[in-house]
């Protein structure tokens, strides 16, 4: 059945802090997340990324584990205070060799190098400056940028700036059940937003400058809507506005993020709600927000169904008793796949890229010493029929990143969460691909065609 393009990107993603360990070696500066897992109460049995998947010690295997899957595309980020131990100032060799290594490697094994810039490890010493409310922090993340695309600029071709902004300003900033764990007022996470964006902004000017010929996107993270009866228009355009509409003091609204990059404005529908909370914006800025990008990347891994009430407003369907969930409590939805790209595309004419999707299963060594994950299986390739119905419809897809290479750090669920194709021993470091690894080998191989 489905079929993607010629050159599409079958891979895998991680990012640094979930992966990489070696916290305090060779230089590398301490993130929000080191500080953030030492508060009592704040991860997992008190879990951290000082080991994780020994990543910087095991790149070399890993690499080469991608090699047999078949993956042509590697998504994965550099951690800032490697390259920056201060977060700003001297430059960490040592860190920058590192990544010089891996994109080396990958490259060698036939497999493009994805490379985020920000994937949450926010250095410690910026954050004791203020952080994203400091108004330097846009200069912060450039100098950052052009540290990283100066010397890895030549080979690397795919960037992204920031991964879910959403998520490390709504959960670190707004909630504090992230890193760095603070309850700001939401004028202030409304203006580190605004300041997240010019750093993407600046970034993306530098990335032109400094890596010729390069594509740039950002990633947000979204639960799209999903129209009860696509075929009634209302409920589609319900479905818009649960993806993109803001509401009040809740900054999950796509358009509040992507509206300004693409647009060159924040969306109207936003300000009305945010009222005097909105942070001034000079035009400087906002033409800044607005340097062009070449894709969006879509992190989906759940979707809400909705519909419209009989007066217009937007009714949110119940979830059914006993509906199938991962073991994040998401529900599973394939829809999402296809309305997420299509709402994107429809919204801002962007190629889509999907840079995450998948699942926490509950996986273990089997007495046969397999790793047996059915529902990863039936979960990725129920997902990827629904993306290749986005491509047969128009949408613009260009690759599809499955999330996750390995079973890492999930954040405030330390190790508790397993998403990878690849198993995990904590213990021993061991790895042990799993099913779902032989599956998506196959399906790479066939270009979806086994789907
Ligand atoms: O592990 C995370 C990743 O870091 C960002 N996107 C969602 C994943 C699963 O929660």
């Amino acid at each position: 059945m489905a079929k993607f393009d010629e050159g599409f990107a079958w891979g895998v993603a991680t990012a640094a802090y979930q992966i990489e360990g070696a916290a305090r070696e060779d230089g590398r500066g301490p993130c929000v997340w080191d500080m953030f897992c030492r508060k009592p109460g704040a991860v997992y049995q008190g879990h951290t990324g000082d080991v994780a998947c020994d990543h910087y010690h095991r790149w070399a295997e890993d690499v080469a584990l991608m090699r047999e899957l078949g993956a042509n595309a590697y998504r994965f980020s550099v951690s800032w205070p490697r390259v920056l131990p201060e977060g700003a100032g001297p430059v960490n060799a040592k860190g920058l060799d590192f990544y010089d290594g891996l994109v080396d490697a990958l490259l060698a094994a036939g497999i493009e190098p994805w490379l985020t810039l920000f994937h949450w490890d926010f250095p410690l010493a910026l954050y004791h400056r203020g952080g994203w409310l400091n108004p330097d922090s846009p200069a912060w993340f450039a100098d950052y940028t052009e540290v990283v695309a100066k010397r890895l600029g030549d080979r690397v071709k795919r960037w992204m700036t920031l991964n879910e902004p959403q998520c490390f300003v709504n959960l670190g900033l707004q909630y504090g059940n992230h890193a760095p764990g603070d309850r700001l007022r939401f004028d202030e996470v409304l203006l580190a937003s605004h300041h997240t964006l010019i750093a993407s902004g600046k970034a993306t000017q530098i990335l032109r400058a400094l890596s010729p010929g390069c594509q740039v996107g950002v990633v947000p993270a979204v639960g799209p809507g999903i129209p009860k009866n696509p075929e009634d228009p209302a409920d589609a355009e319900a479905a818009s506005a649960r993806t993109f509409d803001a509401t009040p003091n809740s900054l999950w609204g796509m358009a509040w993020w992507i509206d300004p990059i693409v647009f060159g404005r924040y969306p109207e529908q936003a300000l009305g709600v945010f009222g005097g909370a909105t942070p001034r914006a000079t035009d400087e800025q906002m033409r800044t927000i607005a340097e062009p990008i070449d894709f969006i990347g879509l992190n989906i891994y759940t979707g809400y169904e909705v519909s419209a009430a009989d007066d217009g407003s937007l009714r949110a369907s119940p979830e059914p008793a006993g509906a199938p969930k991962t073991m994040m409590d998401w529900t599973v939805d394939e829809r999402c796949l296809y309305w997420g790209p299509k709402l994107f595309w429809n919204r801002y004419g962007k190629p889509i890229v999907v840079t995450e999707n998948g699942l926490a299963g509950m996986d273990w060594i089997a007495l046969d010493g397999g790793v047996h994950d059915p529902q990863r299986i039936d979960y990725t390739r129920r997902h990827l029929r629904q993306l290749a119905r986005a491509a047969e419809d128009g949408v613009p897809v260009r690759g599809y990143l499955h999330w996750s290479f390995l079973d890492n750090f999930e954040w405030a669920f330390g190790y508790n969460r397993r998403f990878g194709l690849v198993y995990v021993d904590y213990a021993t470091q061991r790895r042990v691909p799993k099913d779902s690894f032989h599956w998506y080998r196959d399906t790479i191989r066939a270009n979806g065609t086994n789907l």
